[in-house]
């Protein structure tokens, strides 16, 4: 892969070297390395929005209609990362946001990319990291980020977001259950989707009164973010005009409070700090001679030196 070439063919526009770069990226390659590097004064222009929830409750579909309200009536150009990290294996689900997106890949200025997590190396919030600064670099004002919401890895995969909704369902929400893993944190914009089906004031008043107590007190406060609850029928296009607003409003809210810098800062660092620590892994590994590890690892298993003393064994060998 000619890099440089690449590089200015992402940026200008061209899909086929995105799609061969997000490749590259995904698989944490050199080629992949050296392109993020290139490209990445580019970037740090997207909008990037987090959607996150339960499984089924409808998080592609609004995806979709979000992106098509975006280039109906703005016209900037969407990029849209569908992550799976729960089924590695069956790949059904993947199966099914590229048949629901299909409509939205026909259109130029619009990017997909599923991805799965296959044991993704260096973690999948990295991979999803990398794969967005691509897209961002490659001029994708709005970047939707789709995660099913089930534990750390999909908060991580949030945290990248700048704004982030928590998508519930009625009937879901009535246990609290879906809500409880710490999701309610990361909300910015908590929707209730399938809200043609019976339920919808349960789950809201459910919502609400946990976003009560959450937020008492900061009511009117111009600095305070207090997420919205909204509600919307994804398969029939309806609510996605007030959702998109609302995203706006709080695009404007994180950029004034500064907010926006804060969470930028927030997440170089964080991938700084990740890569830094892989990068010291990685030549350690290179520096220790062989069986060092092995011989360690015997000293410690039969209690003649302490995991401390192997592991400072062990770190003697950074100094290369
Ligand atoms: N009745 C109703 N059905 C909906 C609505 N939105 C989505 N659906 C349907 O719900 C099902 C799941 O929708 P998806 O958009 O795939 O949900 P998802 O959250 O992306 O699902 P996973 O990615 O598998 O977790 C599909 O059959 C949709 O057509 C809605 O507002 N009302
Ligand atoms: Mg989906």
């Amino acid at each position: 892969m000619d890099i440089p070439a690449t590089a200015l063919a992402i940026r200008r526009g061209d899909r086929l070297a995105l799609a061969r770069g997000l490749t590259q990226v995904e698989n944490d390659t050199p080629a992949g390395r050296e392109l993020l590097s290139l490209l990445f004064a580019e970037g740090g222009q997207a909008h990037l929005i987090g959607v996150t929830g339960a499984p089924g409750t409808g998080k592609s579909s609004l995806v979709n209609a979000l992106a098509a309200f975006y280039r109906r009536t703005r016209q900037v150009k969407v990029g849209v990362v569908a992550v799976d990290p729960t089924s590695p294996f069956t790949g059904g689900a993947l199966l099914g946001d590229r048949v629901r997106m299909r409509d939205l890949a026909t259109d130029p200025g619009v990017f997909v990319r599923s991805m799965a997590a296959r044991g993704a190396l260096g973690g999948l919030a990295h991979t999803t990291a990398a794969v967005v600064q691509l897209m961002d670099a490659a001029g994708y004002e709005v970047i939707l980020i789709e995660t099913v919401g089930a534990g750390q890895s999909e908060v991580d995969i949030v945290r990248l977001a700048h704004t982030t909704l928590v998508i519930e369902a009625p009937g879901l929400g009535d246990d609290i259950q879906a809500i409880k893993a710490g999701i309610l944190e990361i909300a910015d914009i908590l929707v209730v989707n399938k809200a043609d089906q019976p339920g919808v004031e349960n789950t809201e008043r459910a919502l609400m009164s946990m976003l009560e107590m959450e937020h008492h007190g900061f009511e009117g406060d111009p600095t305070h973010w207090i997420p919205p609850v909204l509600r919307s029928i994804a398969s029939r296009n309806e609510g996605i005009e007030a959702l998109a607003e609302a995203i706006q409003r709080h695009q404007i809210f994180l950029k004034n409070s500064g907010e926006w810098q804060r969470r930028e800062a927030a997440r170089l660092k964080g991938e700084l700090h990740v890569l830094v620590q892989e990068l010291l892994v990685q030549a350690w590994q290179e520096a220790l001679p062989e069986n060092a590890y092995q011989q360690t690892l015997e000293a410690l298993l039969s209690r003649q030196t302490s995991p401390h003393q192997a592991a400072q064994d062990l770190l003697r060998y950074t100094h290369r």
